[in-house]
């Protein structure tokens, strides 16, 4: 069995009026993210992507087996197959696939199998789940919580994106096996989430949404 080793933890107690200045803060700027489907094909500062995705690696995950690759493409030959595989999937799912409740409770986003922003976009993320790991004989290693370990990354990644000045679209074209063979991704490797990153188009509009309040996400048992 691996040993035990335990460090100090790094820890900053801050006062209440602090911690209260920087909740608000956070806030109001994560209640301006918006999903955006239209982006400028202006180029972005690669190095602060990959910041972001060096924070998005920051998320727990069980037994700390860190279970994520993200792939990260800017080559325009890889975006355009990458269009071009997505949409073959989505036109199966909006040409029947997706039952009329899915796709009525989808009209209100106004998305549809066509998906310009996957070429348009200067970056785009692809977060891969190992559902297994690889001990140096070749043999499996089992991972845990996979599914909720990136699901926590992506949260963190889009978050880190926003708050450096960067539009995000969560992407889920599916089935997604396409993205594991367009990169040459080992078996073990699924696609979880595809993430077009850049600048909003110019004049780009959004859906009209609102978020639930806090008393209808929060349930309090003092
Ligand atoms: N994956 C499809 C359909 C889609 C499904 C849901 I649920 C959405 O919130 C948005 C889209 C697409 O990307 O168009």
């Amino acid at each position: 069995m691996a040993p035990r080793t335990t460090v100090p933890l790094d820890f900053v107690r801050r006062d209440p009026a602090s911690m209260r200045e920087r909740a608000e803060e956070l806030l109001a700027d994560l209640r301006t993210r918006r999903s955006v489907r239209e982006f400028s094909d202006a180029p972005v500062p690669l190095d602060v992507v990959e910041r972001c995705i060096e924070l998005a690696a920051t998320a727990p995950s069980g037994a700390h087996q860190q279970p994520w690759t993200f792939a990260l493409v800017t080559d325009p030959a890889l975006k355009a197959r990458i269009r071009a595989a997505a949409e073959e999937e989505e036109r199966a799912n909006y040409g029947g696939r997706m039952n009329d409740e899915w796709l009525d409770d989808l009209a209100p986003l106004g998305t549809d199998a066509d998906k310009p922003f996957l070429e348009t976009a200067p970056c785009l993320v692809i977060l891969f789940r190992q559902a297994w790991g690889e001990l140096p004989d070749g043999t499996r290693k089992q991972h845990y919580y996979t599914q909720e370990s990136v699901g926590i990354a992506a949260g963190f990644l889009l978050a880190a994106l926003h708050r450096a000045g960067l539009a995000t679209l969560t992407h889920t074209p599916s089935p997604m096996g396409f993205l594991g063979e367009a990169l040459g991704r080992p078996e073990n490797e699924k696609a979880f989430l595809l993430v077009p990153v850049g600048y909003p188009a110019e004049g780009c509009e959004v859906p009209d949404l609102e978020r639930k309040p806090l008393d209808e996400v929060l349930v309090r048992f003092d």
